[in-house]
């Protein structure tokens, strides 16, 4: 006689593939939340220890996914929800940290990434710092 078990492994393949889906959910998510992408400008931004300070103030800030900086550019892109945030708000935030800051322009998130084949990434602080941030650091 054959024991059928049948249901432990089936439960445990399903158990996995939900746990994966649940993964590349999360993953993928990473700027789900945000619907629209604002462009500011910072002026006096001109190392990696300068482009931590802003992104770590506008992440604090509710409704901001995800922060890029250009610091060749001198310019901030910000993932956010506009319903939490908005893109004149970003501006105050990056302008209160020590970067007088205007927005360049807002877009949906959608036609952004269209645009630009972007996607965000976490901006690495370069370590060091330049004259500007040494002097504005608490
Ligand atoms: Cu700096």
């Amino acid at each position: 006689m054959y024991a059928r078990i049948n249901i432990t492994p089936h439960h445990l393949v399903v158990t996995l593939m939900t746990l994966l889906v649940l993964l590349a959910t999360i993953s993928w998510g990473a700027t789900q939340g945000a619907d629209t992408v604002t462009v500011l400008n910072a002026e006096k931004l001109s190392c990696g220890s300068c482009a931590a300070k802003i992104t770590n103030a506008l992440e604090q800030k509710e409704g901001v996914v995800s922060v890029e900086v250009d610091i060749a550019a001198a310019k901030v892109t910000v993932w956010h929800d506009l319903k939490k945030i908005a893109p004149g708000q970003l501006a105050s935030v990056v302008t209160d940290t020590g970067y007088p800051s205007n927005v360049v322009r807002t877009v949906a998130k959608d036609v952004f990434d269209r645009e630009t084949g972007k996607t965000p990434q976490a901006q690495k602080n370069a370590g060091g710092g330049c004259a500007c941030c040494n002097k504005n650091r608490k």
